[in-house]
C-alpha cells in the first residue's frame, strides 16, 4: 500500500511515522509531504531514508492513502484534490469534522460507520477522543445525560514551539517568541485555542460538539471548559457525568476495564490513578478516580488521561487505516 504522510515534519506527523513503523502497517512506499521549505530534504521510516516531496506530488504518485496534519487550510485546499484523484485521506485537522457529508471517527467506538465511498475521513480532535472512549461504553449502559468536562491539555497539542517556550522558560529564557499570550511554566491558561462563540475557546466548542457526533447520538448535553497547563505527556480530563439509569461503580469500572483501548488505573488506597507522565508514548486511554458524585443521583466523577499525539491524534488516524485496509474499504 501507498501511503502518504502530509505534514510529515511537524509534531503529530513524526509521531505518524513512528505508529506506522511500531504498528507494521503494510506500506510498499512511503510519500512524506511537508511544506516548501523542507522538500528535498530526508525523514526516516524502518531504517530507510525518504525524501520530501511537494503535495502536488503526492497526489500525482497517487497513494491509496494519505494522512494529513497540516493544518487546516491545507486539509480544505488538498484534501478534496487528493479525494478528487480516488486517494482516501485521512485528516487530523478539524476542517471537515462536523461536515455532516464527512464521517468523524473513533474506531474502537464507530468504526462501523465507514465505507469505500468515504474518501474524506476526519480524525476528531485530541481531547474528544480520549472523553468519547471512556463516554462510548457508559452511554450504551446507562444513557449519558449531561457531562461536564473540563481539560488540562498538554503544551505538546499546540506543537514545538509551545514545547520550546515551556522549556525555555524553564531554563529562564525569557528571550524565545511566546506563542502562549502568558508566560506557561507555574501557569495555568484557561484558553486553548481561539475565543470564538458565546465567550467559548474553539476547543471547548470541538469539546462539546464532536462527541455527539461519533456517539451518533445528541440527546444529552455536554459542557466544557478546555486549560493549558506547563506538562508535556498527555491531556487529563476532571469528568462529571449524569446518566438516565442508575449505576453500580463495580459494574462501571467493569465495562472500562473491557473496554478495547481503555486501562483502568484505580486504587486510590495505593495512591495509583492515571497521569499524563505515565500516558506518555502509550496508545491507551487511562481512567481512575472513578467515584459517584455525592451531589446527586445518578451522577460519575471520573478522571480520563491519553498521550494527546498518540491515541489522540496519530494513532486513532493509523487505526482508521488500518480498519480500512482489514476491511477492504481501500
Ligand atoms: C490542543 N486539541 O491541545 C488541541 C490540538 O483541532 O486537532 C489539536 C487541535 C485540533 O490545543
Amino acid at each position: 500500500m501507498k501511503v502518504a504522510v502530509v505534514g510529515s515534519t511537524g509534531m503529530v506527523g513524526q509521531v505518524m511515522l513512528k505508529v506506522l513503523e511500531e504498528r507494521n502497517f503494510p506500506i510498499t512506499e512511503l510519500i512524506p509531504v511537508a511544506s516548501e521549505k523542507s522538500i528535498g530534504k530526508k525523514v526516516k521510516y524502518k531504517q530507510e531514508e525518504y525524501t520530501i516531496v511537494s503535495i502536488n506530488d503526492a497526489i500525482a504518485a497517487k497513494p491509496e492513502i494519505a494522512i494529513f496534519s497540516a493544518g487546516g487550510s491545507t486539509s480544505l485546499e488538498f484534501a478534496p484534490k487528493f479525494a478528487e484523484a480516488g486517494i482516501t485521506v485521512i485528516d487530523n485537522s478539524s476542517a471537515w469534522r462536523m461536515d455532516p457529508d464527512k464521517k468523524l471517527v473513533v474506531p474502537e467506538i464507530n468504526a462501523d460507520v465507514l465505507t469505500a465511498g468515504d474518501k474524506i475521513i476526519a480524525n476528531p480532535n485530541c481531547s474528544t477522543i480520549q472523553l468519547v472512549m471512556v463516554l462510548g461504553p457508559l452511554n450504551k449502559k446507562y444513557d449519558l445525560k449531561r457531562v461536564v468536562v473540563s481539560t488540562y491539555q498538554s503544551v505538546t497539542g499546540t506543537g514545538k514551539a509551545a514545547v520550546d517556550q515551556l522549556n525555555a522558560e524553564i531554563n529562564g529564557d525569557g528571550s524565545i517568541a511566546k506563542v502562549y499570550p502568558y508566560q506557561i511554566f507555574k501557569n495555568a491558561l484557561p484558553h486553548c485555542d481561539v475565543f470564538a462563540d458565546d465567550d467559548y475557546t474553539k476547543e471547548e466548542i470541538k469539546l462539546m460538539k464532536e462527541p455527539k457526533k461519533i456517539l451518533g447520538d445528541d440527546t444529552f448535553n455536554l459542557t466544557a471548559t478546555a486549560v493549558r497547563v506547563p506538562v508535556q505527556g498527555g491531556h487529563s480530563e476532571s469528568v462529571n457525568i449524569e446518566f438516565e439509569n442508575e449505576f453500580e461503580l463495580e459494574e462501571v469500572r467493569k465495562i472500562l476495564s473491557e473496554t478495547p483501548g481503555v486501562v483502568v488505573i484505580d486504587d486510590v488506597k495505593n495512591n495509583q490513578y492515571p497521569m499524563p507522565i505515565h500516558s506518555e508514548g502509550k496508545d491507551e486511554v487511562f481512567v481512575g478516580r472513578i467515584r459517584r458524585d455525592l451531589s446527586q443521583p445518578k451522577t460519575l466523577n471520573l478522571w480520563i488521561v491519553a498521550d494527546n499525539l498518540r491515541k489522540g491524534a496519530a494513532t486513532n488516524a493509523v487505526q482508521i487505516a488500518e480498519y480500512l485496509v482489514a476491511n477492504n474499504l481501500v
